[in-house]
């Protein structure tokens, strides 16, 4: 399913499944009052500290008026065989960490429920296969994307190498989506391994516009931050959305109101003229 905008109309099935899924953290956790800040401020394209006042009024609104319109964002997550996806989503959505290795056949979907500033709000995350043989059923999943995360494996630098590949095979479908470049088992390796490995992913999440994040699905460390991240940045760009389209509404309808006054005081004006 692709992602639904705020204007989309989602119907009545879509919304009460939505509705059911349960907040599978504790409600503390999967709720945001304050904008989550990026793992390294330099490395990032995506400026944003806070939720500004526009969208907190927003969210206001929207929470007096008790209208349940769903809103929720697509989420990729493609990277080479075995770099750890499945882990990350697994850690995330259902706080758990496997240490055998089960290939993904295709995709997996998980769906994680957030409380922003009190408005509803779902990621979609899907899982995709690193598998060659799998890439044409996965990337018929990429389409309508709105967030990209490119996974490579900090035990395996060839793994970050391939990203600029998973890129190009994501940007095919999606347009303009906000890019992340996450490096997983930061567990596994020395800190000078560590050290040389993230020196190279940051110049290249800066090269093609990511935002950089290095976890541990194992450990769990950054696996939250990353995830909330996300949720702020792509709500926040909803909100945004939604209010700049409700704007363009009222100037469009002023604008018919302004042109009719005028019209008919043109004619007003003509029939005295004539009279
Ligand atoms: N130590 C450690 N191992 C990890 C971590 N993340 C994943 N692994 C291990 O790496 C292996 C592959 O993990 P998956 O998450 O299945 O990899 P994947 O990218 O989903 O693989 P495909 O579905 O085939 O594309 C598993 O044995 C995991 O236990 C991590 O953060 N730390
Ligand atoms: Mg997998």
């Amino acid at each position: 399913m692709d992602r639904v905008y705020q204007s989309d109309i989602s119907s009545d099935v879509e919304n009460s499944f939505y509705s059911s899924i349960p907040i599978s953290k504790s409600v503390e956790e999967r709720t945001l009052q304050d904008f989550p800040l990026p793992y390294d401020s330099n490395c990032t394209p995506n400026k944003e500290t806070h939720f500004s006042y526009q969208i907190r009024t927003a969210c206001h609104k929207i929470n007096s008026s008790k209208c349940d319109m769903l809103r929720l964002t697509k989420v990729i997550v493609v990277g080479d065989v075995a770099v750890g996806k499945t882990c990350l989503v697994r850690r995330f959505c259902v706080q758990a960490f496997e240490t055998n290795y089960k290939a993904t056949i295709g995709v997996d979907f998980e769906a994680e429920k957030f409380y922003i500033l009190d408005v509803p709000y779902i990621l979609q995350i899907w899982d995709t296969a690193g598998q060659e043989k799998f890439k044409c059923i996965a990337s018929s999943y990429y389409r309508g994307a709105r967030v990209v995360i490119l996974v490579f494996d900090f035990s395996h630098i060839s793994s970050l190498y391939n990203i600029p590949k998973w890129l190009g095979d994501t940007l095919k479908c999606t347009e303009n989506p906000l890019l992340f470049l996450v490096g997983t088992k930061k567990d596994v390796v020395t800190n000078s391994a560590y050290k040389l490995t993230e020196n190279e992913a940051m110049k290249l999440a800066k090269e093609i516009g990511a935002e950089y994040c290095p976890v541990s699905s194992k450990t769990g460390e950054n696996v939250d931050r990353l995830f909330r991240r996300i949720a702020a940045l792509t709500f926040s760009e909803d909100i945004l959305k939604e209010t700049t389209e409700s704007d363009e509404v009222k100037i469009s309808e002023n604008f018919v109101k302004f042109s009719r006054t005028n019209t008919k005081k043109k004619k007003e004006n003509c029939m005295s003229s004539c009279r």
